[in-house]
């Protein structure tokens, strides 16, 4: 076996929830690269085929389901037919995600609860789905997609960094329940990311202007620059592949430096 094999995923079967575009899609196609069959869900039909259209534009035949990763009957019956009919799960990325921007004495407790049922218990819901399988074939790889919200707060996404926040701790509390079983599950927490999820934040406004969060984070960042979901790539595919077996429960932040830095001078 040759020293890059490591990073290869040949013969592996992975899943990444919510991959019909963004950060999800992104991974999903990095881990076809490297010799992966991708499986993929979404909640609607029509986003699972323009999915699978364009997974297929990159030459990649993928396979998509349709399912709501907070639904635990769905989830289950999801992988009980990607077994059945594709092969045991090998890599797990719990990817699908929603973010509500609220002032928190403005957010309903129900609006609260769906942020946590989408970031937080999905993952929970779709790891304990696919964990049974790991031990039994020896064991697997599932990675987290965590946040700066992991470790950082900010105004009006309370919810999103309680939740970003408990799977972090999800993430090492997996690591150390089955760890034994030869499973590692680690955490990639991305910096800010040009995908439709921050638009809002990235986009020209109505009138012209650019969202103040624009140059914000411009100034929180060393490299002064949103990042792109290929950036994620690289990190994505050394967590799923046997060169970080000996890394567990490690949360790999990829965000240009923003965690380090205390932000660009004025002026
Ligand atoms: P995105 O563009 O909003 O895509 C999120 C995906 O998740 C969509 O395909 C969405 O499907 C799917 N999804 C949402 N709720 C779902 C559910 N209940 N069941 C199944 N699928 C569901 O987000 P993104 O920017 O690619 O982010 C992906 C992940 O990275 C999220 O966990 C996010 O929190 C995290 N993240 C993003 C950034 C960033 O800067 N973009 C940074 C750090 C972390 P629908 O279109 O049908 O809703
Ligand atoms: C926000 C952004 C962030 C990013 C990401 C940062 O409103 O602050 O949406 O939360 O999505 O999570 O890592």
């Amino acid at each position: 076996m040759g020293f890059m094999d490591q990073f290869s995923l040949e013969g592996k079967i992975a899943l990444v929830t919510g991959a019909s575009y963004g950060i999800g899609f992104a991974i999903a196609s990095a881990y076809a690269q490297a010799g992966a069959t991708i499986v993929f869900n979404d909640i609607k039909q029509e986003l699972v085929d323009k999915g699978l259209a364009a997974y297929e534009e990159l030459g990649i035949k993928a396979h998509g389901y349709v399912c709501d990763v907070t639904n635990e009957a769905a989830v289950q019956e999801m992988v009980a037919d990607i077994e059945k009919n594709i092969g045991k799960i090998n890599i797990l990325v719990n990817n699908a995600g929603i973010i509500k921007r609220i002032p928190m004495h403005e957010m309903s407790a129900e609006q609260f609860r769906q942020v946590i049922d989408v970031d937080l218990n999905a993952p929970f819901i779709v790891s304990k789905a696919v964990i049974p399988s790991m031990i039994e074939n020896g064991g697997g790889k599932i990675i987290n997609i965590c946040s700066m919200m992991s470790e950082l707060g900010r105004e009006t996404v309370s919810a999103y960094a309680a939740a970003k926040g408990g799977l972090k701790m999800l993430t090492r509390n997996i690591c150390s329940e089955y760890g034994r079983y030869n499973i590692q599950c680690n955490g990639i927490g991305p910096g800010y990311i040009e995908t439709p999820q921050t638009a809002p934040l990235r986009e020209p406004q109505a009138d012209g202007s650019m969202h103040p969060f624009d140059a914000f984070i411009r100034a929180k960042t060393p490299a002064n620059r949103w990042l792109k979901p290929e950036e994620l790539q690289g990190p994505a595919l050394f967590l799923a592949s046997s060169a970080s077996d000996a890394v567990n429960g490690h949360i790999l932040y990829v965000d240009g430096g923003i965690l380090a830095y205390i932000g660009k001078q004025p002026g």
